[in-house]
């Protein structure tokens, strides 16, 4: 017995399917969340420097502005994914970072206030892990980190206590 052939309309059905234009709408709608695992090119998220603070040596009280800035360094574009800022593990605040294409940057503040004391803020880039940025390619060579153990940075101050008093 031969092994019999799909009928030739489902075939035909499947082959227009895959080629129209409804399909790729599909595919960027409804795989966003996993198409990164299927192919060796990705995103991958690193600041382009280091995270800054204003001011630098901030009372007790006064908001502090951090900021940093993002840049896409992988192989491909990233969608839009979460930052937070940390201090002892708590998440201070949260946004979002915007989708970017490779090579693109974009510049993020958060402000905060703390209490007196010694504090480090640490930046986590991707923080939900959204985004798979492990870089399978060989081709891909990193001097600074590679995909998912670049996306943290900190900073740390001192808050000083009201004066006065
Ligand atoms: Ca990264
Ligand atoms: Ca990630």
């Amino acid at each position: 017995m031969a092994t019999p052939l799909p009928p030739p309309e489902l075939h035909m059905y499947h082959s227009t399917l895959i080629v129209s234009a409804g399909f790729a709408a599909f595919l960027a709608l409804a795989g966003c969340g996993n198409s990164d695992d299927k192919e060796s090119l990705r995103p991958d998220l690193a600041f382009s420097a280091g995270v800054s603070a204003t001011p630098i040596d901030p009372a007790v009280g006064q908001p502090i502005t951090l900021g940093w800035t993002v840049v896409n360094r992988g192989q491909k574009d990233s969608k839009a994914c979460t930052w937070r800022v940390l201090s002892n593990g708590v998440t201070l605040v949260e946004g979002t970072i915007a989708a970017l294409q490779t090579d693109q940057t974009t510049v993020i503040t958060a402000t905060i206030t703390d209490t007196p004391g010694y504090h480090t803020y640490t930046v986590l880039l991707d923080a939900t892990n959204l985004i798979n940025e492990d870089q399978p390619s060989v081709a891909y060579q990193d001097p600074v980190g590679v995909g998912e153990a670049n996306n943290s940075a900190a900073i740390s101050l001192v808050v000083a206590a009201a004066s006065g008093g």
